[in-house]
């Protein structure tokens, strides 16, 4: 049952419902629809990914900042609107006051969305790849407010490890001191986001069911935080590491040179990727967000 309802959640008609029924419902960000892919594929994307939950019979329920308002599932016409507007702020938990304030538009990001999908009673939610620390943090200080929701925020992540453009091993150091459990699913290595495999090791979890369980157990224990169950892109769909590595190098020296800062690093990032690998990391990225919602949907049903 959906009891943390609340003034500043406008939840749609098909989540209510299906949360009010004990039915699946899965969470989907918004910042990747907004910040993280182009128009239109984004759109086409958006719209596939809650294709692909609603095939499994699971609600979707994409998360966005509009009027003054956190929604909870968007209509077409909202999913359009996110995917072509260009004036869109991207919303990690600490904007999300100030955006509702002004009401004006917000495409959340894992952190902003794990609060929102926490506070509308969801507990899974899938995204591409998590925020984590950057590359050379140890002078920027750049490392991802989604670390730290995970510490917080009850709502099980499933990501394709954490983005590639990112000191994945400092990331994992990090998810580690802040009691952040990090689950291989049916892999015992960090995925790199693009590819399917790093040689950081993971604690490796075979079935839905156990994920299902370390969480309910996790809870019982009085813990409140959040889960990320890292899930490698299909073989077939990845980038080999080395190849997407040199790619990288280069983006973060342009970074340095345009002096990007704060959060326009990770979508310029992501941007640059996609014009050197000529749309190849565009792809990987579609594929591996698709696989990441499946995931999520076996895991929903655990939780019904
Ligand atoms: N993964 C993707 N594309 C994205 C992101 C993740 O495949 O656009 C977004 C997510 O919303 C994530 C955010 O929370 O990037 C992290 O941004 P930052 O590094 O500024 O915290
Ligand atoms: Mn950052």
């Amino acid at each position: 049952m959906n009891n943390h309802k609340n003034e500043l959640l406008s939840i749609s008609k098909q989540v209510e419902q299906a949360l009010q029924n004990n039915q699946p419902v899965i969470a989907l960000e918004s910042t990747i629809i907004a910040h993280g892919m182009p128009f239109p594929q984004n759109l086409e994307v958006a719209r596939k990914l809650e294709e692909i939950a609603k095939k499994n019979k699971v609600v979707p329920a994409t998360i966005s900042l509009m009027d003054g308002k956190i929604k909870i599932g968007l209509n077409q016409q909202e999913l359009e609107e996110l995917a072509s507007s260009k004036n869109t702020r991207k919303v990690s938990s600490r904007e999300i006051a100030n955006v509702l304030a002004k009401k004006e538009m917000g495409a959340t990001t894992v952190s902003a969305t794990m609060i929102a999908a926490n506070m509308a009673g969801i507990k899974v939610f899938a995204t591409g790849g998590i925020g984590g620390v950057h590359r050379f943090a140890e002078q920027t200080f750049d490392i991802s407010a989604d670390l730290f929701e995970l510490s917080k925020t009850p709502v099980i992540v499933v990501s394709a490890g954490a983005k590639a453009i990112l000191d994945l091993s400092k990331t994992l150091e990090i998810l580690e001191t802040i009691g952040v459990p990090v689950l291989g699913f049916q892999t015992e290595f960090f995925p790199a986001f693009y590819s399917a495999k790093t040689n950081l090791k993971i604690e490796k979890i075979d079935t839905v069911k156990q994920i299902a369980k370390i969480y309910k157990l996790n809870r019982e224990l009085g813990f409140t935080n959040g889960m990320l169950i890292a899930n490698p892109i299909p073989q077939k769909y990845e980038i080999p590491f080395d190849e997407m590595d040199k790619f990288i190098t280069i983006a973060i020296k342009e970074v340095e040179k345009k002096e990007i800062t704060g959060q326009n690093v990770t979508p310029f990032l992501l941007r640059k990727m996609v014009e050197l690998t000529e749309g190849k990391s565009l792809a990987a990225n579609v594929k591996l967000v698709e696989n990441n919602v499946r995931l999520a949907c076996e895991i929903a049903k655990e939780f019904v």
